[in-house]
């Protein structure tokens, strides 16, 4: 069923192979790129793989390198990811990685033109390797950058409310598609993994969607060959993402993980984990979280740590949202940043789960993701 895209991606490395030994020669040479965000969920993943394989369709000549922004290894944490893409037989192999990213950009004389999809500003990570942004994709809060390189390489900047950045990238390319017919049959190879990603990111069409993504999930039905079982296909994604089982606390960590520098003076981590603090407790003891939060913090010169946790238990939604803070940095600032949240999350501590540097809170307010709290952080923090 997806065999133009395996077959697409496979040929893509082949020629990529070539691009490369340009590269290497005296003649500068370009990379073009399109790369998700560095939380590298599901969305970020299937958009990234998406806007590559839509792009060729429409012109095969202009051939764009998906680039997952973790390196390889890491993958395996994103368990309804592999699921995924196992179901389709799309090996890691076919894709690039943050360590692919790192040795591009020791090429000698190569520029690397990148398209974002699922963020709008490069991460910090990224800076020093990706300097040309050729095209934005979006549903974060838009940041207003990038817009002049974007009107130079005459690329998309699109950048809205979507419960899933994969409508976005599939509107995009599918109204572009509908004069040209081949690429127009080759759409649905594609589809199996944007109905993945939509499903996941709106809870199986329950939370979050938008006009764009009703109405994508409605081509994809069209697109289809066969009925599709959406709701099994949610459930199993579902499971896969939630099975944590086995990973140790500093990868539940890093499985979902998202930096931020506000101000130059400040780094935000924040975690999103799929399980409450009460699980995690009950696997790790208060002891090891701490000290675990404490290393991490350390090792990614963090100020203020956060973990978003949301999960489902007894049929029931929730979320809550845990600070710790690096003990060099004046407590009173996590004192702050905690009274100013509260209002906008609905924010109840958790006393039996808090400590002195780990505070723990119940956020009654469920509709508040990380796409809404690192901009809350960031005005606080500006403030
Ligand atoms: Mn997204």
């Amino acid at each position: 069923m997806v065999g133009r895209l395996v077959k697409f991606l496979t040929q893509l490395k082949g020629s990529h192979v070539n691009a490369l030994k340009k590269c290497s020669s005296k003649d500068s040479c370009f990379l073009n790129i399109v790369c998700g965000n560095e939380s590298a969920d599901l969305d970020s993943i299937v958009s990234t793989i998406a806007y590559a394989y839509l792009s060729f369709l429409n012109d095969p000549s202009a051939l764009l390198l998906p680039v997952i922004n973790i390196p390889k290894e890491d993958l395996k944490l994103r368990r309804d990811v592999c699921y995924l893409l196992d179901s389709h037989s799309i090996s890691s192999d076919l894709l690039y990685f943050k360590e692919d990213l790192r040795n591009w950009s020791k090429l000698p004389s190569c520029d690397i033109n990148c398209v974002l999809v699922d963020h709008n500003d490069i991460p910090h990570t990224n800076k020093d390797v990706l300097l040309n942004v050729v095209g934005i994709v979006d549903h974060h809060k838009d940041v207003g950058l990038h817009t002049e390189s974007v009107e130079t390489f005459s690329g998309p900047r699109i950048i809205q409310t979507a419960g899933s950045c994969s409508s976005l990238v599939f509107d995009y390319w599918f109204k572009i598609s509908k004069s040209n017919e081949q690429a127009c049959a080759a759409i649905k190879d594609v589809v199996p993994l944007l109905l993945g990603a939509l499903l996941i990111d709106t809870d199986d069409m329950k939370h979050k969607v938008e006009h764009i993504d009703t109405v994508a999930l409605e081509e994809y039905k069209k697109l289809s060959q066969e009925s599709v079982d959406t709701n099994r296909l949610y459930q199993k994604l579902r499971e896969a993402k939630d099975d944590i089982n086995g990973l140790y606390f500093h990868d539940i960590l890093r499985k979902d993980y998202k930096e931020f520098n506000f101000n130059p003076e400040t780094r935000c981590g924040i975690a999103s984990v799929v399980k409450s603090i009460q699980w995690i407790e009950r696997r790790f003891d208060k002891a090891n979280i701490e000290s675990t939060c404490t290393k991490y913090i350390e090792e990614n010169s963090l100020d203020i740590l956060v973990l978003m946790t949301s999960f489902t238990e007894n049929d029931i939604f929730s979320k809550q949202i845990a600070f710790q803070i690096n003990p060099n940095r004046d407590p009173q600032l996590l004192k702050s940043l905690v009274n100013d949240l509260a209002p906008k999350l609905d924010l109840v501590k958790i006393e039996s789960l808090s400590s002195k540097c780990f505070e723990c809170y119940d956020q009654k307010n469920t509709k508040m993701s990380r796409k809404q709290v690192a901009p809350f952080i960031e005005e606080f923090i500006h403030k």
